[in-house]
């Protein structure tokens, strides 16, 4: 696409020749986008006679917005891991006799091989979630030993660092949990470096002509598991409107649309109060009957819930079956983990704005003896009631809870 813009020097302003007024009208550009457009002109110096930046602006200023779906979400909560640690492996020695002018005999002078690297998990609070902890971590190996009875450099150890509250286990045995902030835990050990011929002298054999390899590092594969994931889990039908909820109730973005199943992974937002407490809520993939048995997404999300210290359960006003959406939900939970279900909770109506809620939200209310808080997420009704209502059950279980876990390592 040719275009051409004219400076009008004295206005400061850009006209517009004919054939990128008919490119405006195509893409119904309406007039704040075109000062818009102006002042991004003048901020980059741009002038009528530069095409290619021209060109390129306009490319990227109208260029539409992506869709946010949950494959394109490249910011995903990851409370469990699969890892291969692999130490590294220790340098070989080496085989040198000492050669000098004048030095008869000068005998072995071959140095040790260095040890490999360890691979060390570290909890630190800083990290937040597992995303950034890769499949596989092998440690650096060990340097050669040389000539001149030099020994090889020991490896650096790696560091994998972690959020605190990890669990390592291997084969479902908890080995650690990394429950301080610095804790550590040798994932796997190096290798050990290799001996050089000079260890070999001795009186029998004053010029040896052995050496060792290096030891190979350690493997195991471990599972890295977060002990806590959030305070209170959203759990609920598909399409209950969850992540309508996190996103009214904090910063979190997870995608949201009128299909089941568009949360795949699940999200952590803080909510944020003015006296700067922070509360964290999981948004959870939408549970169906028979996901106990490995129905819908499978078991891996329940693990999830498993990972709340307390349950919000979301009940979607907009269907009849309000009673007995609440009691699949329990029904399920147990299910999977006996007593899971009865952790503190509490109950959300969500789509109160639809009409027909109003009636379904009496069926659950003259059923159930918890209060039921009725909330739009969409319109943002009710909101600052449910995040009042989040702090009291925080204030009366979680502190207590999580001194409780931290008393037994596990919830
Ligand atoms: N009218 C109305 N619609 C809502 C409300 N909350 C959510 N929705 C709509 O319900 C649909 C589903 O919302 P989501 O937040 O994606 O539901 P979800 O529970 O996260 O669904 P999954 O991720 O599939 O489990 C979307 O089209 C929302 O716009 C509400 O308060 N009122
Ligand atoms: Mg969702």
């Amino acid at each position: 696409m040719l275009l051409h813009i004219v400076h009008i020097g004295n206005f400061g302003m850009f006209a517009f020749y004919p054939a990128v007024m008919s490119y405006f009208k195509q893409l119904n550009c309406k007039s704040t986008r075109w000062c818009t457009l102006i002042r991004i002109f003048k901020k980059r110096g741009i002038r009528e006679h530069d095409h290619i930046s021209i060109d390129y602006t306009l490319r990227r200023y109208f260029s539409k917005k992506p869709k946010l779906t949950e494959k394109k979400l490249t910011k995903k909560f990851i409370d469990w891991r699969k890892v291969v640690f692999i130490g590294g492996e220790g340098g070989d020695g080496c085989i040198s006799m000492r050669r000098e002018a004048h030095v008869e005999f000068g005998g072995p002078d071959g140095g040790n091989g260095g040890n490999g690297a360890k691979v060390i998990v570290r909890s630190s609070k800083k990290i937040k979630s597992l995303d950034k902890v890769v499949s596989t971590y092998k440690g650096e190996n060990g340097v050669r030993g040389s000539s001149s009875n030099s020994h090889g450099k020991n490896a650096t150890h790696t560091i994998v660092e972690v959020p605190v509250g990890t669990m390592i286990k291997e084969n479902d045995v908890c080995l650690v949990d990394l429950e301080h902030d610095g804790d550590e835990f040798i994932a796997a050990r190096g290798g050990a470096g290799g001996k050089g011929n000079r260890e070999f002298l001795s009186n029998e054999n004053r010029a040896p002509t052995i050496a060792t390899r290096g030891m190979r590092g350690e493997q195991r594969i471990l599972e890295l598991e977060l002990r806590v994931m959030a305070q209170f889990g959203l759990i609920g039908f598909p399409n209950a409107g969850k992540s309508t909820l996190l996103r009214a109730l904090s910063r979190a973005r997870p995608a949201v649309a009128a299909y089941p199943f568009t949360t795949l992974n699940p999200h952590v937002g803080m909510v944020e109060y003015d006296d700067m407490e922070q509360i964290a809520v999981a948004d959870i993939p939408g549970l169906i009957q028979g996901a106990h048995l490995n129905k819908g997404l499978g078991h891996s999300f329940l693990r999830h819930i498993e990972r709340c210290l307390c349950l919000l359960y979301v009940i979607d006003l907009s269907q009849p079956n309000t009673l007995e959406q609440l009691q699949h939900l329990k029904y399920e939970l147990d299910q999977y983990l006996p007593g899971l279900a009865e952790r503190p909770h509490a109950v959300v109506g969500n789509k109160i704005d639809i009409p027909e809620a109003k009636q379904n939200l009496k069926i659950i209310q003259e059923n159930i003896s918890l209060p039921v808080i009725a909330i739009s997420a969409h319109y943002n009704l009710h909101i600052p009631e449910l995040k009042k209502h989040l702090r009291e059950l925080s204030n009366k279980y979680v502190n207590k809870l999580e001194e409780t876990s931290e008393e037994h390592h596990i919830i």
